[in-house]
C-alpha cells in the first residue's frame, strides 16, 4: 500500500525510470513542475514521446487514454487537425519578434467575441501570469489593497497567491510556499469555497478595503468542485455592492465548459476574466481582460506596469487562432458531445465502484469531473480533504497499468476531449472495473 517506486507487474515501466534518474541529476524532483513527480500516486512518472487525439504513448511504448489533456487545454485533443500545421507555417516565418504581429489582434477579437464583459484583453504567457496582473490592475483601479481568495482554489505560483492554495500545493500537503515573507500574503484573506456567510463576514470586517475577489467558478485544482446555486450570483451582489471587482480565473473554464466559459454557463459576469493555455491551444499562454475602463490602466495607456518579451508570441497565438476558430465553427456539436461522452463515463465508473463496495462520489461540470475516494459530497476543501488519498494512490496506479491516465492527485479536475471516442469510455470503464477489484481491502496493488 506504500507508495514507493515498484515495478508495475503489467506494463514495461524501465525507460520512464532511467529517464527520471537521469532528470534528477540535474532538475529538483527531475521534473518542472511538482505533480508531475507522482510524489503523491507513488509509481515512476511517465516519460511521454507522443499524442494523438485522445492517447498518449510513453518512452515504455505504453499506450494510455488521456484524461489529463495537459491540464485542460487540450479540449480537441492531442495534435487535433489544422493545430500543428497552422504552428509550423507561423515557425517558418520566425518564432518571435518582441514586436506585435497580426496574430495578436486575431486571437483577441475572438476571445472577445465569446466573452461580453471583456473589451480589451492582454496576452501574456501563462496563467500565472496572467492571475497576477489581475490582481495588479484590481489593487490599481480601486485603489485598495486586500485581495480575497477562496481555499481550495489556486491561481498559479504568485506569492499573495499561495495562501491555503489547491493544486500541487494541495497535493504536497503543505500550507504555502517557503521563501514567501508573511507580509506578502497579509493582505490575502483565503475563505472556504462556496460559502456565502464567510464572505460577507469578511466584507463586513473589510469594508472598501479589497480590491478584489478572486475565483475559478468551478474549481479545477481541489478536484472538481462546481458553485452550489446562487454562489456565484452572490460574489456578484457582494463585490458590486462594496465597489469590489470579482474576477473570474477561467484558465480551466475558459472555452471549456461552453464556448464562453463558466460565466456563460452561470450566466454571471466578472469585471475581470483571466484565460490560459486553452487560447494558445495548448501552447505557453495566458491572458486577462474586461472592460476598456479598467484594461485602459494598463501600460503604456496607464500607469499599471506589466511587459513580456514572449508576451503574443507567433506560434502561441497561431495554435489558439486555429483552435479556437475550429471550436467556434463546430459549438455545438463539440460541447453536446463533451457532454453526452463526459456523462457517460462518470456515471460508468461511479457505478462500477458502488458495485464494488468502493464508497467514492464524483463532481462533473461539462468535461471536467474528479472521481473522489469519499462518499462526499464535495463542496469545498474542507470535504474534499477527506477524500481517502491511498486509496486514489492505488486506483491511479491501477488504471495506469490498464491504459488510462488520470492526474496524479486527488486535487486535480480531470479533462475529457472532443477526441475522445465511445470505445475509449468503453475501455476506461472496464479498466475501473478491474480497478476495484484490485483494491479489496489488503490488497497493495
Ligand atoms: N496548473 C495545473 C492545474 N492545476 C497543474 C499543473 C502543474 O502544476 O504542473
Amino acid at each position: 500500500m506504500g507508495l514507493t517506486a515498484t515495478a508495475s507487474m503489467i506494463r514495461p515501466v524501465e525507460a520512464s525510470r532511467k529517464l527520471q534518474k537521469r532528470a534528477e541529476l540535474m532538475i529538483p524532483g527531475g521534473v518542472n513542475s511538482p505533480v508531475r513527480a507522482f510524489g503523491s500516486v507513488g509509481g515512476d512518472p511517465l516519460f511521454i514521446v507522443r499524442g494523438q487525439g485522445s492517447h498518449l504513448w510513453d518512452v515504455d511504448e505504453n499506450k494510455y487514454i488521456d484524461y489529463v489533456g495537459s491540464w485542460g487545454p487540450l479540449i480537441l485533443g492531442h495534435a487535433p487537425p489544422g493545430v500543428p500545421e497552422a504552428v509550423a507555417t507561423a515557425a517558418k516565418d520566425g518564432t518571435s519578434f518582441g514586436a506585435s504581429t497580426a496574430a495578436e489582434a486575431d486571437l483577441a477579437e475572438i476571445v472577445i467575441s465569446a466573452f461580453p464583459q471583456v473589451e480589451k484583453i492582454r496576452f501574456v504567457n501563462s496563467g500565472t501570469e496572467a492571475t497576477m496582473s489581475a490582481i495588479r490592475l484590481a489593487r490599481a483601479y480601486t485603489g485598495r489593497k486586500y485581495i480575497v481568495k477562496f481555499e481550495g482554489c489556486y491561481h498559479g505560483h504568485a506569492d499573495a497567491l499561495l495562501v491555503k492554495a489547491g493544486s500541487g500545493v494541495a497535493t504536497l500537503g503543505i500550507p504555502g510556499s517557503a521563501g514567501v515573507p508573511e507580509e506578502f500574503t497579509q493582505l490575502t484573506l483565503a475563505l472556504p469555497f462556496n460559502d456565502t456567510d464567510a464572505l460577507e463576514l469578511a466584507f463586513k470586517k473589510f469594508s472598501n478595503q479589497i480590491a478584489c475577489v478572486m475565483v475559478e467558478p468551478v474549481v479545477g485544482n481541489m478536484g472538481c468542485v462546481p458553485p452550489l446555486p446562487l454562489y456565484l450570483d452572490a460574489l456578484r451582489e457582494i463585490t458590486i455592492r462594496d465597489g469590489s471587482l470579482l474576477i473570474f480565473d477561467e484558465v480551466m473554464t475558459g472555452f471549456r465548459l461552453a464556448f464562453g466559459g463558466a460565466q456563460e454557463r452561470y450566466g454571471v459576469l466578472p469585471d475581470l476574466t483571466t484565460f490560459g493555455k486553452i487560447i494558445g491551444g495548448g501552447l505557453p499562454v495566458g491572458a486577462y481582460g474586461g472592460p476598456s475602463e479598467i484594461m485602459n490602466m494598463v501600460a503604456p495607456l496607464g500607469p499599471v506596469y506589466q511587459a513580456g518579451t514572449l508576451s503574443g508570441n507567433p506560434l502561441a497565438m497561431a495554435a489558439g487562432i486555429a483552435t479556437l476558430r475550429y471550436l467556434r465553427s463546430h459549438k455545438s456539436t463539440v460541447y453536446t458531445g463533451l457532454e453526452i461522452r463526459s456523462a457517460q463515463l462518470t456515471e460508468g465508473v461511479i457505478a462500477a465502484s458502488a458495485e464494488a463496495g468502493v464508497p467514492m462520489c464524483c463532481n462533473r461540470i461539462g468535461s471536467m469531473f474528479t472521481w473522489f475516494f469519499t462518499p462526499g459530497p464535495v463542496t469545498d476543501w474542507t470535504s474534499a480533504a477527506k477524500c481517502d488519498t491511498q486509496a486514489f494512490a492505488r486506483f491511479f496506479r491501477a488504471m495506469l497499468d490498464r491504459g488510462v491516465y488520470l492526474p496524479p492527485s486527488q486535487f486535480e479536475a480531470a479533462f475529457l476531449s472532443a477526441a475522445h471516442t465511445e470505445n475509449d469510455v468503453h475501455q476506461t470503464i472496464a479498466a475501473a472495473k478491474q480497478a476495484f477489484a484490485t483494491m479489496r481491502v489488503g490488497s497493495s496493488s
